[in-house]
C-alpha cells in the first residue's frame, strides 16, 4: 500500500492519479488535513495531520504502507508570511515521517525538495548538484535542512528515502498554493479568463520550471529505480526548462494573439525569485536513473491552453 500525505496539494493531487493508475485504486491511500472535494467510490482517503505523530502511527499501523509520499509543506511565499508555521510543518512533518518509517520499517519514502535550497551565492546558471547553498527563505532553509536529515537517516538507519529538487511546477488540474513560481500557472488561467495578466515578477526573471507530467513521471521513475543505482540521498537536481515571464508571455501570444501581459513592481516574491538559480544542471538524475525531460516551453503552453479550453 502507498500513502500520499498532502495529497490535496498541487503535486499530491496528480501523483495520486498517476499512482492509482499504476497500482490500482485499492493500493493508494490519499491523506490530507482536510477532506478532498471529490473522491470516487473506490478511492480511499484518510484524514491525517503530519504534525500528529500518534495519529500518523495509527494510520500506518492500520494500513501497513510500503511506500509513503510526503507532499505536505508550506511553500515559499506563504512561508515568509508565517515563518514559524512553515518551519514547524516542513521540519517536524518530515521528522515524524522519518522516525515512523524507521520504527515501523517502511520500505521507501519520497519527499520533495526544491530549487529553493540554493541561495544568493549559489551559481546562477547551470547550478550543479553540489555547490554553495545559502537559502534565505524559511521554505528554502527548511528544505535544505530536510535534505541533510534525509541523507542522515539514509546513512544512520538505511532508510530508503528519495527526493527531487523540483523547479516551479506548471499544471492545470490543481492551482499551486502560495509559491513564488505560481505566476507561471496563474498566467494561463488569466489568459483564458480575461485575456490579460499582471505578473508579480519582472519580465527578465528567469526561473527553472517543469510541466506536471514531467514532474510526476520523474518522481515515479526515481521511486522505481534500483536503490544501488542512486548516488544522491539528499535530493536530486532536476533542470526542467528555464524561461522568463517575457518568454512565456510571447509563447502564449503565439496561441492567443490578443493576450496582454503587464508587470507589477514591488512584490515580495521578487526577492525570493532573485535568490534562486536561473537554470539547473541535472547530470546526476540523467546518469543514475536515466532522466530526460519531455515538455519544453512550447509544449507546456500548448498543452495548458488546450486543457484549460476543454475543461473550463
Ligand atoms: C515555490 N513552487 O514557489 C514552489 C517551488 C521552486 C519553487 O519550491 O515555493
Amino acid at each position: 500500500t502507498i500513502i500520499i500525505l498532502g495529497a490535496n496539494g498541487q503535486i499530491g493531487t496528480e501523483l495520486a492519479i498517476a499512482l492509482r493508475k499504476k497500482f490500482g485504486d485499492q493500493q493508494v491511500i490519499t491523506s490530507d488535513i482536510r477532506e478532498p472535494q471529490t473522491l470516487s467510490e473506490n478511492e480511499i482517503f484518510e484524514p491525517a495531520n503530519v504534525l500528529d505523530k500518534d495519529g500518523l502511527q495509527s494510520l500506518f499501523l492500520q494500513h501497513k504502507p510500503t511506500q509513503i509520499y510526503l507532499l505536505a509543506a508550506m511553500l515559499s511565499a506563504t512561508g515568509e508570511q508565517y515563518p514559524q508555521k512553515a518551519w514547524d510543518l516542513n521540519m517536524n512533518g518530515l521528522l515524524n515521517i522519518l522516525d515512523l518509517a524507521v520504527e515501523l520499517g517502511i520500505k521507501k519514502i519520497f519527499w520533495p525538495s526544491s530549487i529553493a535550497v540554493f541561495g544568493p551565492h549559489s551559481p546562477k546558471k547551470d547550478t550543479p548538484q553540489y555547490c554553495v547553498m545559502d537559502p534565505n527563505s524559511i521554505y528554502g532553509i527548511s528544505k535544505l535542512a530536510g535534505e541533510r536529515l534525509s541523507e542522515y537517516y539514509y546513512n544512520k538507519h538505511g532508510l530508503d528515502i528519495r527526493s527531487i529538487r523540483y523547479p516551479g511546477i506548471i499544471s492545470w488540474k490543481t492551482q499551486p498554493g502560495g509559491g513564488t513560481t505560481d505566476y507561471a500557472v496563474h498566467i494561463f488561467f488569466e489568459a483564458l479568463r480575461t485575456g490579460k495578466y499582471e505578473c508579480f515578477l519582472s519580465e527578465d526573471t528567469a526561473l527553472p520550471m517543469m510541466y506536471m507530467e514531467d514532474a510526476v513521471r520523474a518522481t515515479i521513475q526515481l521511486m522505481d529505480a534500483p536503490a544501488e543505482n542512486l548516488t544522491i540521498r539528499s535530493s536530486y537536481n532536476l533542470a526542467g526548462v528555464s524561461f522568463t515571464p517575457h518568454e512565456i508571455a510571447e509563447e502564449i501570444k503565439k496561441i492567443l494573439p490578443n493576450f496582454e501581459m503587464s508587470y507589477k513592481e514591488g512584490d515580495p516574491r521578487q526577492a525570493i525569485a532573485n535568490s534562486w538559480p536561473q537554470s539547473i544542471e541535472d547530470d546526476y538524475a540523467r546518469k543514475d536513473w536515466n532522466w530526460e525531460l519531455k515538455f519544453d516551453l512550447t509544449a507546456i503552453a500548448t498543452d495548458m491552453i488546450n486543457n484549460l479550453k476543454t475543461n473550463e
